[in-house]
């Protein structure tokens, strides 16, 4: 499905990058050089307060079912002034509302589809039913309505709503449906947790306009100078162009959310001031660890928390990450770009918070596999995972029920990717073979180019031998391209008949 338009996407841009190194001071070469330095800096007035996205409003259903609305639609909003954009949202017109769930809680969506064709709604970093995970398969035609119910089980963690659908989740996630999720359970953690006060939503997505103010998705495919897809030299926050949030208390937490299709940020205080990393993806760590940059590839999730004095104004912003490509490859990833994407304004005078706790209720660290299971290997290729792009019908591996497993993931390209691992959990036991420097719960993970990443898996519970999960590369333009696999979760002993399991090496299905 997506391996010839990859491909010849791929030959494209490999010949623009043999003209770039071919005509190092040709005109052309400079100018696509040029084009593809992106970055905000200077250019942004923030003066417009941060959009908070409402909690969403829970109904009670049947047997104490948390019942959820969820209508995803066109529609209008000024995103940067200038301008009205056509969008899409979730029961509003750009984005959609925050859900806020307890560990043990039913929770049941009713999501609406009013768009003018068909989507998806996955619950990243869910454990969940396969038939509830919103993945591909879990189409929403046009009008109808998908009613998907599971049971909360998973600690405290800032995780997404977004589209999956194959072929159209980079350009529905872009036009604006996506969400945050927020699951809460049965331990204080003794941090800032008064929504919209010091607990901060902060969903950052990189945007094109044009002229008029309109989102510009011309560039949303490969077939350009983007290795990643579209990067865009806007920022908004919330949806909020030029984003200013008030500060009130001495500390306030940050739950970022790298939402963006295919932009890395390596996010810093204009000061340089610390924070604290407390929680990652999957989780809170077991410690707040002091940090001056965090860096996050598209889906992946930081909690911070950051301690201002009265008067005081910084603003969040993005250096050039550390992509680690070949140099081309690195610029036209935007491993050049620069952007200041929040400011925070405190107020004159600050009320107190508690302090930082030196220890949190993390999940425990993912157990060793059972003697004998066998690490699982994956290449990520040029849009491909183990030489071979998604078949729908295609079941790449089989996991148990009940176990963990070692995942070795490389990247033996030259273009950024990153890996996400649908209904599980990881710990990152090492990159290139050393200790990652922040180590929390963890579903996404950047895999550098020509490094690889070891992890070690915890699935979710729920089998279902009929029903895949996803593996695969969350720059939204590489899974569209079909850089994904796919799993199905079995009790043990009862593989599903026409599957073979062979790992890396699989030939099952079509
Ligand atoms: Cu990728």
């Amino acid at each position: 499905m997506g391996g010839t338009p990859t491909r010849r996407a791929f030959l494209k841009w490999t010949a623009l990058g043999a003209g770039v190194i071919l005509l190092p001071i040709g005109v052309g070469s400079g100018y696509l050089w040029a084009q593809a330095s992106r970055g905000n800096v200077g250019r942004v007035v923030f003066a417009s307060p941060l959009r908070i996205p409402p909690l969403a409003s829970v109904s009670a259903g049947a047997d104490g079912r948390r019942v959820i609305d969820l209508s995803v639609q066109e529609g209008r909003i000024q995103l940067r002034p200038g301008g009205v954009a056509r969008t899409w949202g979730v029961n509003q017109a750009y984005l959609g509302p925050t859900i806020r769930i307890r560990r043990g809680e039913t929770i049941a969506p009713r999501v609406r589809n009013l768009l003018p064709e068909p989507t998806s709604l996955h619950w990243h970093g869910m454990e969940l039913p396969a038939a509830s995970d919103g993945g591909p398969h879990e189409r929403i035609a046009p009008g109808d309505i998908w009613e998907p119910v599971w049971r909360i089980d998973q600690h405290a963690a800032t995780l997404w709503y977004h589209p999956h659908l194959h072929g159209t989740t980079k350009e529905h996630v872009y036009r604006g449906v996506a969400g945050l999720l927020l699951v809460d359970d049965d331990n204080d953690p003794g941090l800032p947790d008064e929504y919209g006060v010091d607990d901060i939503p902060v969903v950052v997505q990189d945007k094109k306009f044009t002229g008029d103010g309109a989102l510009d998705l011309s560039g949303i495919s490969f077939g350009g100078i983007d290795v990643v897809g579209m990067l865009g030299d806007e920022i908004l926050v919330n949806g909020t162009w030029g984003p200013l949030l008030s500060i009130r208390r001495e500390l306030t937490r940050l739950r970022v959310l790298n939402a963006s299709n295919g932009r890395v940020y390596r996010f810093v205080f204009d000061d340089r001031r610390g924070f604290h990393v407390v929680g990652t993806d999957a989780g809170l760590l077991s410690h707040p660890i002091a940090a001056e940059e965090i860096q996050l590839s598209p889906g992946e999730r930081a909690e911070l928390v950051v301690r201002m004095r009265p008067g005081e104004r910084i603003r969040l912003c993005s250096e050039p990450p550390d992509l680690t490509g070949s140099l081309i490859h690195e610029h036209f990833a935007g491993g050049d770009d620069r952007f200041e994407i929040l400011q925070l304004d405190a107020a004159p005078e600050l009320e107190s918070s508690e302090p930082l706790p030196t220890a949190l209720p993390s999940a425990p660290p993912v157990a060793v596999p059972a003697p004998g299971r066998e690490l699982r290997e994956f290449a990520l290729g040029e849009f491909t995972i183990n030489d071979r792009t998604i078949d729908m019908h295609r079941t790449d591996l089989v996991v148990e029920t009940g176990s963990t497993e070692e995942w070795r993931v490389r990247n033996t390209t030259d273009t950024p990717h990153n890996f996400h691992i649908h209904n599980a959990r990881f710990d990152i036991l090492a990159i290139d073979g050393q200790a990652p420097a922040i180590t929390g719960p963890k579903d996404t993970v950047y895999v550098r180019p020509g490094t690889r990443v070891d992890l070690r898996v915890h699935f979710g519970q729920h089998a279902d031998p009929h029903t895949p999960y996803m593996y695969h590369c969350h720059v939204l333009a590489h899974e569209d391209a079909g850089m994904m696999g796919q799993f199905v979760i079995v009790d043990p002993g009862t593989a599903p008949p026409g599957t073979t399991d062979r790992g890396m090496h699989s030939t099952g299905g079509s």
